[in-house]
């Protein structure tokens, strides 16, 4: 029989398009916060399941008798977000069972549930040296008028032949008009061995394009690397960045002692800019990942103004649990007019969710939440103090 005009379904293929259906359509509901400051989202938006069945089935029965899945999705993750006519896209990194990572369109109407990933994944065009993997991408809408998606590109470190984990990071970066068709730049020159957490700042800065930056020495190891830095470009199309400095250290004994990075584009407030990272922190039990806010000044981004100690957010029971455990990681989030805030983050590596707050409480948050002292004894003092205040109230 000819293929094409083939209309026998694989086996269940019903079963498979129903279930994808239900999936995708489930209304996602809000999970009574606890400190008032952000509410979590009770579903995850986003998980490997949700990627299109095209993508992973073969369909024709004559080459898939028995309806078996040909291509694996592993997770779904780290997404970079933007509002697009109206709509809540994300690019989310997607990563098959064959531990390769790429980009992928999903867009929703409301932000919170139904999800739905474009046609294709992203096609990226490649530099001279082709990617071997791609994560990450942080979406800037800058006001030159391009969408720039900038992201880590990772290839094999010759320098190291033997070693068949030695790889070198650093910043890819596209630009786009209609998130269709994306213009491959060069990559980041930058004076560090390595780059990850690049992320593009949405104004220019004295006629320069500024970049947030996090060198570091090694593939894992930020080494040297102090934390997140800033630095200018002239021209995006020659990426040559300059006057790099850290802005944001890694501090002993903090949530952030080991590396940090820069999540999404910082939003623009009445107050400064306000800044979603990542600290990272060693355990017993490995690396932990947690989520950070800082702001800096209006009339200088290279200037902290505020940073509440410790974490914003943590992964809680479920979110530990992944590829990589207790890791949440954020490089979306999107501002309404109405003033809310959808902050897109995924957890352990494996999965993306959506948490909902406002400007108007992260601004509160960040500027009347204490300030790390560095010391047990300073954060009892901090305890001590609001306790005697309180006495007041009762
Ligand atoms: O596995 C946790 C994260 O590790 C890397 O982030 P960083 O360079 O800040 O340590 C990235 O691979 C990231 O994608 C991943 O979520």
């Amino acid at each position: 029989m000819d293929t094409k005009n083939d209309t026998r379904k694989i086996p269940c293929y019903d079963k498979l398009q129903q279930r994808h259906r239900e999936l995708l359509e489930n209304p996602n509901k809000p999970v009574v916060s606890s400190n008032g400051i952000f509410t979590r989202y009770k579903n995850p938006i986003l998980t490997g399941d949700h990627t299109p069945l095209e993508w992973r089935y073969d369909f024709d029965i004559k080459a898939n008798p028995l309806g078996l899945e040909r291509i694996g999705i592993n997770s779904t993750f780290n997404p970079g977000a933007m509002k697009w006519k109206g709509n809540y896209v994300l690019a989310v990194r997607v990563e098959g069972n064959d531990r390769k990572s790429f980009f992928a369109i999903a867009e929703s109407p409301n932000g919170v549930d139904n999800f739905k990933f474009w046609e294709k994944p992203i096609v990226l065009p490649q530099t001279e040296i082709p990617d071997t993997n791609v994560y990450d991408m942080r979406l800037t809408h800058h006001e030159d008028g391009w969408i720039y998606g900038v992201f880590c590109t990772e290839r094999k470190d010759h320098n190291s032949p033997a070693d068949t984990t030695a790889a070198i990071a650093n910043a890819g970066i596209i630009r786009t008009k209609d998130l269709l068709s994306w213009e491959r730049l060069p990559d980041l020159i930058s004076n560090s061995g390595q780059q990850r957490n690049v992320v593009l700042h949405p104004e220019f800065v004295n006629e320069k394009y500024a970049l947030y930056t996090r060198p570091q020495d090694g593939f894992i190891e930020v080494g040297k690397g102090g934390g997140i830095g800033l630095g200018y470009i002239k021209d995006m199309s020659n990426p040559v960045l300059e006057d790099e400095k850290i802005i944001n250290h890694k501090v002993y004994h903090t949530i952030y002692e080991m590396k940090n990075g820069l999540g999404p584009a910082p939003i623009k407030t009445r107050e400064g800019w306000l800044h979603l990272a990542h600290g990272v922190r060693n355990t017993a039990g490995g690396l932990r990942y947690t989520l950070y806010l800082f702001m800096t000044a209006l009339n200088d981004i290279s200037k902290i103004t505020f940073q509440p100690a410790g974490y914003f957010m943590a992964p809680n029971y479920e979110e530990t649990v992944g590829d990589v455990p207790n890791v949440l990681f954020g490089n979306g989030w999107i501002k309404n007019e109405d003033g809310t805030i959808y902050i897109y983050y995924a957890s352990s590596d494996t999965r993306c969710h959506v948490a909902v707050s406002s400007i108007e409480k992260l601004l509160d948050y960040v500027k009347n939440s204490p300030q790390d002292k560095f010391t047990s004894g300073a954060s009892v003092d901090n305890i001590i103090k609001q306790i005697e205040k309180n006495k007041s109230k009762k």
